[in-house]
């Protein structure tokens, strides 16, 4: 892996940063891309509108949510799932732009996952004070496929754990542009996000947004 491979393919890593056998922090890889994808965001959330969904276990989750793609991942009080539909309006998920495949695409690629082709793109929002408690991500069908994640505005402390929700995490910084590849051996580890900090991002506003990339059928 290196800078010109990760350019030619239409990304570039400012430097890479290997968390585990089969994870990636692809530091800036969404360079000037990030305010494209942003204003995407702005499009699709006028379809599919932000918002709080509720865990089976009936607690409001605090980060907002919306999806794209032909299935979006979905919680209310029956369980954790995939839906072909947005349960708020009753429509198809907005379709997943073109230039959301094409940059997980290319960082997939660039952390050693060929041909990796998104059917489902979760989009969270973090609001200052937002958190995400430590999860797996195993909804997905096929859990040899990796998940990209794309994060955007206010900086985020990143917990990474390890099989066992009780194994020590390490803490990482993921800020505006940042890209994370996982996959192989790292697809379960648990993971969560810290309560975001007061501030303000010159694009976001007072807000966090991370695309999570999946192939989830
Ligand atoms: C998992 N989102 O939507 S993605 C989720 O920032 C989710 O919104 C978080 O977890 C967010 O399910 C984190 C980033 C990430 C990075 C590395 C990982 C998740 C990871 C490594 C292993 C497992
Ligand atoms: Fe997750």
């Amino acid at each position: 892996m290196n800078a010109d491979l990760l350019a030619d393919a239409g990304g570039t890593a400012r430097w890479v940063e290997r968390l585990g056998p089969g994870t990636v922090v692809l530091r800036g890889f969404a360079g000037e891309t990030a305010a494209a994808i942003w204003a995407a965001v702005g499009r699709l959330t006028k379809l599919a509108p932000f918002r709080q969904m509720q865990t089976p276990g009936g607690f409001r989750m605090s980060v907002a949510m919306s999806n794209c793609g032909e299935v979006g991942w979905v919680t209310d009080p029956a369980g954790y799932r995939y839906a072909e539909r947005d349960p708020d309006s009753g429509r198809p998920w907005p379709a997943m732009p073109e230039l959301f495949r094409q940059l997980a695409a290319t960082a997939a690629s660039a952390a050693g996952f060929a041909d990796f082709v998104p059917d489902a793109c979760l989009i969270n929002r973090y609001a200052v004070g937002a958190r995400m408690s430590r999860h797996q991500d195993r909804d997905e069908r096929d859990l040899t496929q990796p998940i990209v994640s794309l994060s955007l505005g206010l900086p985020a402390v990143f917990l990474f754990g390890g099989g066992q929700r009780s194994d020590a995490a390490v803490r990482v910084t993921l800020t505006h542009g940042d890209v994370v590849v996982w996959g192989g051996p790292d697809r379960l580890r648990y993971h969560g996000v810290l309560a975001i900090k007061p501030g303000e991002h010159p694009l976001l506003g007072a807000c966090r947004v991370n695309l999570t990339f999946r192939k989830a059928r």
